[in-house]
């Protein structure tokens, strides 16, 4: 029997499944990949993995945009592939959540082939968001509003009409009034929740209920995304969580009911509503991604989201790098960015030749002391697949190469999201670096073979060898919520957990007096018996 709580406490470990593991060498990771690398996952020590989209796609967005939601991506493998993958973690003790993207199909998922096929007016339309242009001016969008990968939310079908779409043109936006989209998910979540999934992540799950009275507001004077408070006709409407009820319900008919984590892009004090008991139950918190490595932003943001978690009862989540933003370990290299904060580090990665050098080293030795310093909070921690070997963001693709929307829809201004995306190296040396016995989707750089697992596995100062240790002693450690601080200057963080548990970190430059303690792990070498800048370590 499971706890019901795992997720609370979790270490949950992204694959982007695509790039993880090729095991029939068309340069396109799978689902028997995944599964030949469940080893590698149990000696890594984490708790459970979040699968992003193995969904039926064109890959117009890398996966979230989905032809058929119960169904695996022919490339990627097969239903019977899939089970077995959950055998195979299941019998690691390893749970599985998968990625809902709730918000858009794919342009060519059935009721949106049937809704192009079927005249205007048609029912078959209403499943999505239709709109005719402005009166006088039919061949102008609905209104001024911009898609996330920019240029207009709004597409013209060959009939004249616009449909909506917050992403890319290839995902349009469901409309979460219709009874049949409701009804749909529903059957969704229970057909993975049947199969034995543990939980899912939501994709843009503040996205879903839309306010579309006309006439539709000019984007001027519309709130950003993040800071909408339910102001915003496409962002965090508080029409989404009856929506959310509605999945808790069914969510919790299972034992143990299957946990849920809501993707938001919304300020703090709303985040509560995503993550209540009788809405998805966690949501992820991006501020610690967002912050500049600095003692006080840690602190703050911590102390925030500790109160928050608490207050509603959930659990906080913490997370550095996923598929969306580069690496952390190349964002914290980074020059500082004069408009402040190294955000998710887009503004240096613009393909104008203007990128800084980034300091590998320094980004690296930060890397390790805030994922040391993450690893010893309470709540759930989220990694994603390669900054376990400290890989560092290509900065180097080809631009045939690239795949990402983001950089199609800027018309080239910006890199995308593909550097984060390579296949991860395995071996040091070989046809994709190990990744499968033919090449990688996404051109590997040269410098891979050295972060890869092999170089890295039998090293014990490597990045690789400095989680596996940290998650093993973390598993033994974390209880319960609550965290103590005992900072006592401005650079260096310090807080104690249930246990004796100690963690410190130096924000600043002069080596530091540690507690009296036992080190346990620190995430670079220490000086003589001081803590070094930039540097992490557990005491008990
Ligand atoms: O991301 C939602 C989202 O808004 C972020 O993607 C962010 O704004 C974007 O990365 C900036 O470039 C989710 C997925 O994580 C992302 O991969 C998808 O592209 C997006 O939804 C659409 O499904």
């Amino acid at each position: 029997t499971t706890d019901p709580d795992w997720w609370r406490q979790a270490v949950v470990y992204q694959i982007y499944p695509r790039s993880f593991a090729d095991a029939n060498g068309d340069g396109v990771g799978d689902l028997p990949g995944i599964i030949s690398r469940v080893p590698y996952l149990v000696a890594l020590g984490i708790d459970a993995v979040w699968l992003s989209p193995f969904y039926p796609s064109a890959l117009a967005d890398g996966g979230y945009d989905v032809d058929d939601y119960r169904n695996v991506d022919p490339r990627l493998g097969t239903l019977d592939d899939f089970d077995r993958l959950v055998e195979a973690l299941h019998v690691e003790g390893i749970k599985l959540i998968v990625d809902i993207v709730p918000n858009h199909t794919s342009d060519r998922h059935e009721w949106f082939v049937e809704a192009l096929a079927a005249a205007k007016g048609h029912p078959a339309r209403d499943r999505y968001i239709f709109r005719d242009g402005p009166d006088g001016a039919p061949d102008q969008p609905p209104s001024d509003w911009d898609s996330v990968f920019g240029g207009s939310a709004w597409a013209q079908t060959d009939d004249g009409q616009w449909y909506l779409h917050m992403f890319a043109a290839e995902q349009p936006d469901l409309n979460w009034q219709h009874p049949e989209v409701r009804a749909d998910f529903l059957d969704t979540l229970k057909f993975w929740s049947d199969r034995g999934v543990d939980g899912f992540r939501v994709d843009v799950a503040h996205a879903l209920v839309k306010d579309l009275s006309e006439p539709f507001p000019s984007k001027a004077v519309l709130p950003r995304q993040s800071e909408s408070y339910g102001k915003h006709p496409l962002w965090d409407q508080d029409g989404v969580h009856e929506i959310y009820k509605d999945w808790r319900k069914l969510l919790n008919t299972y034992d143990p009911p299957r946990s849920a984590v809501a993707e938001a892009f919304v300020p703090a004090s709303r985040r509560a509503r995503y993550a209540s008991a009788d809405g998805l139950g966690q949501a992820f918190n991006f501020d610690l991604l967002q912050a500049d490595f600095e003692y006080e932003k840690f602190r703050q943001v911590i102390e925030a989201n500790l109160a928050l978690a608490e207050e509603n009862g959930s659990s906080s989540t913490w997370v550095f790098s996923n598929h969306d933003v580069v690496r952390h370990a190349t964002r914290y290299g980074l020059p500082k960015n004069p408009k402040g904060g190294w955000q998710d580090g887009k503004d240096w990665l613009l393909s104008n030749g203007t990128e800084p050098t980034v300091d590998v080293a320094l980004g690296l030795r930060r890397a390790r002391a805030a994922t040391l310093l993450m690893l010893a909070l309470p709540g759930s921690a989220y990694l994603y697949q390669g900054e376990e070997l400290g890989l560092q963001e290509v900065g180097e693709l080809p631009a045939a190469n690239l795949q990402d929307p983001a950089y199609f829809r800027s018309k080239g201004a910006e890199k995308g999201r593909d550097g984060c995306r390579v296949p991860i190296p395995w071996t040091v040396e070989g046809l994709s670096f190990g990744f499968g016995p033919g090449g990688a989707h996404l051109v590997q750089p040269k410098w891979f073979g050295a972060y890869s697992v092999e170089a890295q596995q039998d090293d014990v100062e490597s990045t690789l060898s400095l989680y596996r240790k940290a998650l093993a002693v973390r598993r033994g450690l974390r209880t319960g919520n609550s965290l103590t601080w005992v900072d006592e200057t401005d650079s260096v963080l310090h807080f104690t957990r249930p246990g004796g548990w100690q963690c410190v970190t130096n924000f600043g430059v002069a080596p530091v007096e540690l507690p009296d303690a036992a080190v346990v792990l620190s995430s670079g070498p220490l000086d003589g018996d001081k803590l070094p800048g930039d540097t992490t370590a557990w005491l008990i």
